[in-house]
């Protein structure tokens, strides 16, 4: 009885395997070589990768230019931009610059210097012409107001300074700086975002000759601040331009999203600055007139911070000649301070 059914057992499992049934490839293991074809392709993808792609390029070898192209990305997308690009879609932005003439573009570029072609007829007669300067996103634009007329704004330098998350909603807002050189030197600043019904710009300042230098999120809240330089005591006492203390100056997000000074809250940046222009008040080697403005710079420092009789100190116990110059030009000094930062543009319609 039970040989019988062994004998059963063995001719069910026998038609199995000749017809090939369901249940014969899971039951049968393949050999190791049909396993290893078997998972080949799903395993190790990028080893044959690269030779296929290279032989099925071949055909379109006539355009030479497309054969590092299909070999290179290959590896690339397995690294590390494939996950930022996964997150949210983030706008291309970029700056388009139009020359219009009669109201029609008649040039299109990124910077004005590639407009400079135009800049003898322009000045011919900058009626008939007009500068249109549009940040996009990639679908929507807007514009930015360049603060002077035709043909001196063809002498602007514009450029996109940062494309950086400035709110800390993880998107980029973009920065556009105008480079105005002339008339109302020099650095004005332009801040767009993205928003539900376009691009829109939050705020317009300018920083005269000081200039935003980085963008950082100094006190770990999560969204970044500006770090500028700031120009306030420029020609201030008689000194020259070159020898102008500059002071730091801490541009801060606010509720209305746009930005205002708020370096006192940062006096180690503030003091760290000081202690530049304490070294070249203090150091022998350098002119009277150095370390005079240095002195300057010193006393705004603490007196930014609030705390000018810090200033006071530190310049009587390093140069004494420089506490009298200094104490000569207090008040002109003290009315330079009280000026505001930045100074907010007209934001653009
Ligand atoms: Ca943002
Ligand atoms: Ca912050």
């Amino acid at each position: 009885m039970t040989r019988r059914c062994t004998l059963l057992f063995l001719i069910v499992i026998l038609t199995a395997c000749n017809t090939g049934g369901p249940g014969a490839t899971p039951a049968t293991a393949p050999p190791s070589t049909a396993r290893a074809t078997a998972t080949a392709p799903t395993t190790t993808p990028p080893l044959p990768a690269p030779s296929p792609t290279r032989t099925a390029a071949l055909p379109t070898a006539t355009s030479t230019p497309s054969m590092p192209t299909p070999t290179q990305p290959l590896p690339i997308p397995t690294a590390a931009p494939t996950p930022t690009t996964a997150g949210l879609p983030e706008p291309r932005r970029s700056l388009v610059l139009q020359l219009l003439g009669d109201g029609q573009v008649i040039a299109e570029g990124v910077t004005t210097e590639e407009l400079a072609g135009y800049q003898s007829e322009v000045g011919r007669e900058p009626e008939r012409y007009a500068l249109r300067v549009l940040v996009s996103d990639g679908s929507q634009k807007a514009e930015v107001a360049v603060r002077d007329p035709l043909p001196h704004a063809l002498f602007h330098h514009l450029e996109m300074a940062y494309i950086r998350d400035l709110d800390g909603d993880s998107r980029a807002e973009a920065t556009v700086l105008d480079f105005t050189g002339g008339a109302h030197c020099c650095f004005d600043y332009h801040i767009f975002a993205s928003e539900h019904n376009g691009v829109r710009e939050r705020d317009a300042f300018t920083l005269g000759n000081g200039a935003i230098e980085r963008v950082e999120d100094l006190d770990g809240d999560g969204v970044s601040e500006m770090v500028a330089g700031d120009d306030r005591l420029a020609l201030v006492a008689g000194l020259a331009m070159a020898a102008t203390p500059f002071l730091p100056l801490v541009l801060c997000l606010q509720e209305d999203k746009t930005f205002s000074d708020c370096t006192a809250r940062f006096p180690a940046l503030v003091e760290e600055s000081a202690a530049h222009y304490e070294e070249l008040m203090a150091s022998p080697e350098n002119n009277e007139l150095t370390r005079q403005a240095a002195a300057v710079g010193v006393y705004a420092h603490y007196a930014r911070l609030g705390r000018p009789q810090d200033g006071l100190y530190r310049i009587a116990s390093r140069c004494l000649e420089c506490l009298r110059f200094v104490e000569q030009h207090r008040d002109e000094i003290g009315e330079r301070l009280r000026e505001s930062r930045p100074m907010h543009l007209e934001a653009s319609p």
